[in-house]
């Protein structure tokens, strides 16, 4: 039986909060644990720099980032946790998908680059090039599945059209990679509970995993409620927001007895943030606790020690793609 390959990568671009966790990392976590899949999880430096950023900041967004990442529970032993910038791989393949198998009119459609680039006073080329450069992330190691959010299946969707294109023109080559969602694909902001949550809304809108128990708890305690249920008798989005969450976190029982008092009318929501709140501060307090057995210098030598693991498949799949689309091998 054929292993199943994991790839999924992360922008440094920040801190990591609730809705990257979990959306995605929770579930790289659960991959990793469940032992029947070989996990390869990526920094994406390069995608980084595709929006506005601060140079001076990038390397150590990037090491405190993979520091997060471990202390959610990412194993070096067992998973391959590298920096895309250190495997130059990524970029050449991602040409070559730009170039040969991926269309203008394809990148055009991307919802992403589209609210990405109002956001932004220089839309760089790179920005709308973005998903090839994802596409060759993911087939540089041949993945068959990436665990992600809900807010990347259409980047997923492009990346199966790309290698569909490279094997029918070049010969089969890639896998067509599937999207594995969590329970939870789609946390929203605790502002504006019909956004998603994203730290490019600002402050209020999203919940870091570096903030303090305190703050935390404010922030749950403010986080919108009042839209009310829909016209058509459903929840509204930001009780349902705060019941997702609650699902995905909660070992107690909590959600059921919580769930139960809302479909009697009686749920007072005051009840169901502090329910969060609980969940929350504790899953993120246990993930502080383990970022401090992380030195950063540590996080650095097990960075390298990643990309030294994982390059030689990287260089294997660029040289049967040089072959194969034809250029001169001298
Ligand atoms: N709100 C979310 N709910 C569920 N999953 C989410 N992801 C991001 N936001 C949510 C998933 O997290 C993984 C890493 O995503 P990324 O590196 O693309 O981070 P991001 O989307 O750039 O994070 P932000 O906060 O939304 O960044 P800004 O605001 O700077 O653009 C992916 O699997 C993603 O699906």
């Amino acid at each position: 039986m054929n292993r199943r390959r994991i790839f999924s990568g992360i922008q440094p671009t920040g801190t990591l909060h609730l809705g990257n966790y979990l959306g995605a990392v929770q579930n790289w976590v659960a991959l990793q644990n469940a032992g029947d899949a070989e996990c390869i999880y990526c920094i994406v430096d390069y995608h980084a720099i595709t929006i506005d950023y601060d140079l001076h900041h990038l390397a150590s967004l990037t090491v405190d980032l993979a520091r997060d990442l471990f202390a959610c529970g990412l194993d070096p032993e067992i998973s391959t946790v590298f920096v895309q910038s250190q495997v130059p791989e990524h970029t050449e393949l991602a040409w070559v998908f730009q170039a040969a198998c991926t269309s203008y009119g394809e990148l055009q459609r991307m919802t992403q680059f589209k609210a990405k680039a109002e956001e932004q006073s220089f839309v760089s080329a790179g920005l709308f090039t973005y998903p090839a450069l994802q596409a060759a992330d993911i087939l540089l190691y041949q993945a068959t599945h990436v665990p992600v959010g809900e807010d990347q299946v259409q980047h997923l969707e492009l990346a199966r059209e790309i290698s569909r294109r490279f094997n029918s023109r070049f010969g089969n080559t890639f896998p067509e990679v599937r999207p594995l969602l969590t329970a939870a694909p789609r946390i929203m902001s605790l502002r504006d509970p019909d956004k998603k949550m994203s730290k490019s809304s600002g402050e209020g809108h999203y919940l870091s995993l570096s903030a303090t128990q305190e703050e935390m708890g404010k922030m749950i305690q403010r986080a919108v409620t009042d839209v009310g249920p829909l016209p058509d008798g459903s929840m509204g989005s930001g009780v349902k927001n705060l019941f997702d969450i609650l699902q995905a976190l909660d070992d107690r029982g909590i959600y059921d007895q919580l769930m139960a008092a809302y479909r009697e009318g009686h749920l007072k929501y005051v009840d169901l943030k502090a329910a969060v709140a609980d969940a929350v501060c504790r899953t993120v307090g246990s993930i502080q606790e383990r970022r401090l057995s992380f030195s950063p210098e540590r996080v650095q030598e097990l960075l390298r020690e990643g990309a030294d693991r994982i390059r030689p498949q990287a260089e294997e799949t660029m040289a049967t793609v040089r072959e194969r689309i034809g250029l001169a091998d001298l």
